[in-house]
């Protein structure tokens, strides 16, 4: 895509994402806080764009009402029922998947930029970023009225991207704690899983407002997204890539997010 298009969505003023300068700055960000957050990463004209369709297929979302545990997967038995591998939290929040945004959608744009894919490649130091082979987890908007939430977990992918689009009145913070796991390793750390599931262990809250980007290493840093409080609703998009091609996420993940396969 020309880089005009992402020109009319991503302040690059404020944001030069082909400055191997900036990039280097925001890889060391990365390192050291585990969290990567560019504050105005939105045009304002396309933040308003991105509010509207949101706005517009919000009544397509699927809202999951069952739980799953931290690792997305589903019980194992022989663990015991009260293993925290098996321990359950709460996903109340509302998604809709890629398939669900609307071809003309300029979030499709951003995905898809060759500068802003080449500026992630580099920021999480990857040859190259494929999108998810299934046709409903590369981009999704997610939705949490009052009271919604996103429970505590790790992700299928690396790492994930989140463009806030509208911040509720108060509650649905970001909260994490990085490398928890080593999951390339076979590192589940049930340990450390356990004490922040019982709330002893410190966590890091992000403050963003709408436009932002975050970037964070999703599979290793635990997260989650605390309720919703008043009226108006958390939007936000999530934009996910995989390390390899032809990768799908995975079943027992797809049901509980969107409720199907594709
Ligand atoms: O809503 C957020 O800020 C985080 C979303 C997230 O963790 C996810 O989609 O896996
Ligand atoms: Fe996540």
């Amino acid at each position: 895509m020309p880089n005009q298009v992402i020109d009319q969505i991503v302040d690059l003023e404020a944001h030069p994402l082909d400055d191997a300068g900036f990039r280097a700055s925001c890889r060391e960000a990365l390192a050291a806080n585990g969290v990567l957050s560019l504050t105005g990463f939105l045009k304002e004209d396309a933040l308003a764009e991105f509010v509207a369709d949101a706005a517009e297929t919000a009544p397509l979302a699927y809202y999951a009402s069952g739980t799953h545990n931290v690792y997305l997967t589903p019980r194992d038995d022989s663990l015991g029922a009260d293993h925290v591998f098996n321990r359950q939290v709460v996903s109340s929040k509302g998604v809709i998947g890629t398939d669900q945004l609307g071809p003309q959608s300029r979030l499709h744009d951003l995905y898809h930029s060759a500068l802003f894919q080449s500026f992630i490649c580099d920021v999480v130091e990857q040859e190259a970023i494929y999108p998810y082979a299934d046709p409903l987890s590369s981009i999704n908007v997610h939705y949490a009225g009052e009271g919604k939430e996103l429970g505590w977990h790790f992700d299928n992918s690396a790492f994930a991207i989140t463009l806030l689009l509208q911040a509720p009145e108060a509650g649905g913070v970001f909260e994490y704690v990085k490398d928890v796991r080593d999951a390339e390793a076979g590192d589940y750390n049930f340990e450390a899983v356990e004490a922040i599931l019982d709330g002893a262990t410190p966590v890091t809250s992000l403050a963003i407002t709408p436009g932002t980007l975050v970037l964070f290493r999703g599979r290793n840093a635990m997260h989650r997204v605390t309720p919703t409080i008043g009226k108006r609703d958390r939007m936000l998009v999530v934009l996910a890539y995989n390390e390899a091609p032809n990768i799908a996420l995975s079943e027992s993940a797809r049901m509980t997010f969107f409720g199907r396969l594709g």
